[in-house]
């Protein structure tokens, strides 16, 4: 039988297991990547590690998120990653260099080659061909010492584009009709492959917006071929020798095939406050619209910000809409400038914002209360936008410039065919801008003994976990619904971020949006569990979602399924997600409930574990590997290495 591209690549980095799909495999990573949200943890813990320098191909930390500098916070955060990187061995991308994704995309990214990133939109790196994958810290920090990265084997969905998208449909339009038709879980235990006759007319920075949203389906990860594209792209980056080519076998096998005909695609829209919640610009059209923002991992490309631009040419945005633009990384900041569209974009009413994540993380310029804000963004979860009544939609580039033009939802193509051209008209330059100055290059290994780590006062200690006992009595401290996201779990938005590396701080805000009593009631618990409904933990890589209950008494999370990161990070802080062999018992559950967990040693073995609840018996699942029994048993992974 032929393989896919992604099981080519997986059998070229195997040090474990077998590609039976649904089995343990451990993989050989050549690159990995942090942001500073996730990194500043990820470095503590790869200097607990005690390993001299990094052992990947290349390890790159990037300062994207956490760039408002308002107080000392995220200031020494930065200094303390970039005197990490300089001492063990990894590029220090600046603050203002760009957004880790699109950076990585054009300046690092290799076709054929395995990237992990402590972040979940590292699939990012698909569009160009890698098998790229969003993980918590720790395992990034395993994986820079050299260590594997361990996942279940996906099943296969294969994608088939046909047609040609009309005139103001775009890539986002494909993310958004994927999501529609697979739901924020559609993707769990897959990775999808995008292929078919319609993808040679989309370019690298498009297909990466796709793979980049299929972090959004709940994807293992999402890949293109490296072909023709790929080549020409990396060509324009100066990069043409790191060009493989890599197509699926014609005799490949997918679990699942879905035809999309571009052609008949039109402009899409998510609704708040979930990236599935999609429908067709024209069903929401005419909806008042306070703000609109174009940027983020998923839209920031030379590409988008020029269609934009042609857009906004000779135009002013609707007074009553307030616009921003965050230009994905410096190239494209600097080619935009000195191709003259900068400036249309600014004459428009325009403000520009930083190369960074900004709005997408609440990093700033937050809605007005109650307010409609339309994003190029991938998540629109609520609360995320740091207005907790902001009704975030998500869309293309295209999309939100006619939205701000308007003052309203507006259906991109009733900008007219004049428009129409300008947009098609936009042409790329042959060679892309290299400046690679805001890449600062590690010590050698020779100097790195004298590099001193500055780690400022935030920085608190990592909470560890106790070993398994073989009772666990707890009080269900919280039950939620479907589809909790890391934003529920552990918020972010500006007043939070900074303190990433100070869990204690942190607590404070756990579960904030769903319910602020949580942490002050976990506390007095002592010991608790939480119980969720479907893809408990979506979104997010942040470790800190596992941490923080960790540290505020959770010691197991009962769910009806877990999304695929965040089960990972529970494991390696030593909490144990299980799942419901009847789901209906869901229901039996309470919050405020006194329960326990008996025989858990017996549980390990069998995979079934018992959680005794006034008279009643519930069957809980919990099918672990010996690696994962051994970190649950030891309170997780730090303590069991
Ligand atoms: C996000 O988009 O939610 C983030 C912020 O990039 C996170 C990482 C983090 O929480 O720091 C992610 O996607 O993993
Ligand atoms: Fe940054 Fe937003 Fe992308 Fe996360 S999704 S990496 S916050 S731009």
């Amino acid at each position: 039988m032929g393989l896919t591209i992604a099981q080519k690549i997986i059998k070229a980095h195997l040090l474990e297991g077998d590609m039976t799909p649904g089995s343990e495999i451990a993989l050989r990573i050549d690159q990995t990547l942090t942001q500073d949200a996730t990194g500043t943890m990820a470095y503590l813990e790869f200097e607990a590690m005690g390993i001299p320098r990094v052992r990947t191909e290349l390890s790159v930390a990037y300062i994207d998120h956490n760039t408002l500098q308002s107080g000392f916070m995220n200031a020494d955060d930065h200094r303390f990653i970039q005197s990490m990187a300089k001492k063990y061995g990894l590029k220090f991308s600046r603050p203002g260099n760009g957004i880790c994704h699109q950076v990585h995309l054009e300046r690092f990214g290799k076709p054929g080659k395995t990237l992990i990133g402590s972040d979940s939109h590292t699939p990012t790196g698909g569009g160009i061909g890698m098998l790229a994958m969003g993980a918590g810290g720790l395992d990034v920090a395993v994986a820079m010492g050299g260590g594997a990265y361990y996942i279940t084997m996906p099943r296969m969905i294969k994608v088939n584009l046909t047609g040609k998208l009309a005139p103001f449909v775009t890539a986002k339009d494909v993310s958004l009709e994927i999501l529609r038709i697979l739901s924020v879980k559609g993707g769990v235990g897959y990775i999808i492959e995008w292929g078919g006759p319609g993808i040679a007319r989309l370019s690298v920075p498009e297909r990466a917006t796709i793979t980049n949203m299929g972090t959004e389906l709940g994807a293992t990860t999402s890949i293109f071929p490296s072909d023709e594209v790929t080549k020409a792209f990396l060509e324009k980056e100066g990069r043409g020798g790191d060009y493989v080519p890599l197509a699926s076998d014609s005799d490949a096998e997918y679990d699942r095939v879905i035809d999309i005909d571009l052609s008949a695609l039109e402009p899409m829209i998510a609704c708040p406050h979930s990236p599935d919640a999609v429908v067709k610009v024209s069903d929401v059209a005419g909806t008042k619209v306070d703000q609109v923002c174009i940027g983020s991992c998923t839209n920031s490309s030379l590409f988008d910000m020029m269609k934009v631009a042609a857009i906004l040419r000779d135009h002013v945005i609707d007074p009553s809409v307030s616009l921003s633009i965050s230009p994905g990384s410096k190239q494209v900041l600097s080619m935009l400038a000195e191709s003259g569209a900068l400036n249309d974009i600014l004459s428009s009413g325009a403000r520009l914002l930083e190369c960074a994540c900004g709005p997408c993380i609440g990093m700033g310029f937050s809605p007005n209360s109650g307010g409609v804000s339309l994003r190029t963004f991938n998540r629109n979860f609520e609360g995320r936008s740091g207005t907790k009544d902001g009704k975030v939609y998500l869309v293309s580039p295209e999309t939100a410039a006619a939205a701000a033009l308007f003052g309203e939802i507006t259906d991109p193509r009733k900008l007219g065919e004049e428009t129409a051209a300008r947009v098609l008209g936009v042409k790329l330059p042959d060679e892309f801008k290299i400046d690679d100055s805001a890449v600062i290059e590690p010590a050698s290994p020779e100097e790195a003994g004298s590099v001193e780590i500055l780690k400022g006062p935030n920085i608190k200690d990592c909470p560890v976990g106790d070993p398994l006992t073989d009772e666990i009595e707890a009080e269900i401290v919280l039950k939620v619904g479907d589809n909790i996201t890391t934003d529920h779990i552990m918020p972010a938005g500006s007043k939070i971020l900074p303190y990433r590396s100070n869990i204690p701080h942190l607590s404070q805000y756990c579960f904030e949006v769903v319910d602020p009593s949580f942490p002050e009631r976990a506390k007095a618990a002592g010991t608790s569990i939480v119980v969720g409904g479907e893809n408990y933990g979506q979104g997010s890589s942040r470790e800190h979602a596992a941490l923080v209950p960790l540290y505020l008494g959770v010691r197991a999370v009962v769910a009806k399924s877990f999304a695929r990161i965040h089960a990972a990070n529970l494991i390696n802080a030593g909490i144990m997600p299980l799942t419901f062999v009847d789901a209906a018992d869901y229901d039996i559950l309470k919050q405020g409930e006194k329960v326990r967990i008996t025989g858990t040693e017996e549980g390990l073995e069998t995979g079934v574990f018992k959680l005794v609840c006034g008279d009643s018996e519930i069957k809980l699942k919990g099918e672990f590997t010996e690696r994962q029994k051994k970190m649950i048993r030891a309170g997780g992974l730090l303590r069991s290495v």
